[in-house]
C-alpha cells in the first residue's frame, strides 16, 4: 500500500476546515496511520520546502506554513498519492476543479489550505520530517474487505 503525507495548513485550521479535509480523504477509503496537531518549526519548513528555495514566493511560504498550528497526517491506500493529489486539486485555485478541496475552498495560490506530497518517494521524505517511526500505527480496518477486492 502506498503512503501519502498530507498537511492541513494554518489557513485550513483557522478556517475550520480540518474535519472537512479529513472527511473527504477518509471517505474515499484511505486509512489514517499517523496524525498530529502541531506548529511547523522554521527548520522543518526549510526542509519541507527546500525544493522551492530561491523562488520569489519562498520566504512568504516559510512564514505562512510556520504562522500557526497545522494538522499533519500519513494515510495509506491504493494509489494514495495520485488520488489524493486529485482530491486536493491544482496548486493554483484558478486551475483547481470544483469538487476538489482547493477548488471548493480557496481563491489564492499562497493560501491553498492543504499540502499533499507529489510522489511516493517525497511522501516518505516529508513525513520523516514530522513523524518518528513509532508514531505510525499499523492496523487493519474492519471495512478493508469492502474497499479492496
Ligand atoms: P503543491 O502544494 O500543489 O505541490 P508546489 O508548486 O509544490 O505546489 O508549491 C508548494 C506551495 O508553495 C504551494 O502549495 C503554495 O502554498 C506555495 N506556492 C506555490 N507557488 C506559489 C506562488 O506563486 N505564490 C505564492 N505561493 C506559492
Ligand atoms: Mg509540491
Amino acid at each position: 500500500m502506498e503512503r501519502e503525507f498530507i498537511m492541513i495548513k494554518p489557513d485550513g485550521v483557522q478556517r475550520n476546515l480540518v474535519g472537512e479535509v479529513i472527511s473527504r480523504i477518509e471517505k474515499v477509503g484511505f486509512k489514517i496511520i499517523a496524525m498530529k496537531f502541531h506548529k511547523v518549526t522554521m527548520e522543518q519548513a526549510e526542509k519541507h520546502y527546500a525544493i522551492h528555495k530561491g523562488k520569489p514566493f519562498y520566504q512568504g511560504l516559510l512564514e505562512y506554513i510556520t504562522s500557526g498550528p497545522v494538522v499533519s497526517m500519513i494515510v495509506e491506500g491504493k494509489e494514495a498519492v495520485k488520488i489524493i493529489r486529485k482530491i486536493v486539486g491544482a496548486t493554483n485555485p484558478v486551475d483547481a476543479e470544483p469538487g476538489s478541496i482547493r477548488g471548493d475552498y480557496t481563491l489564492e495560490i499562497g493560501r491553498n489550505i492543504v499540502h499533499a506530497a507529489d510522489s511516493p518517494e517525497n511522501a516518505i521524505l516529508e513525513y520523516q520530517i514530522y513523524f518518528k517511526d513509532d508514531e505510525i500505527q499499523t492496523y487493519e480496518r474492519i471495512d478493508e474487505n469492502w474497499i479492496y477486492e
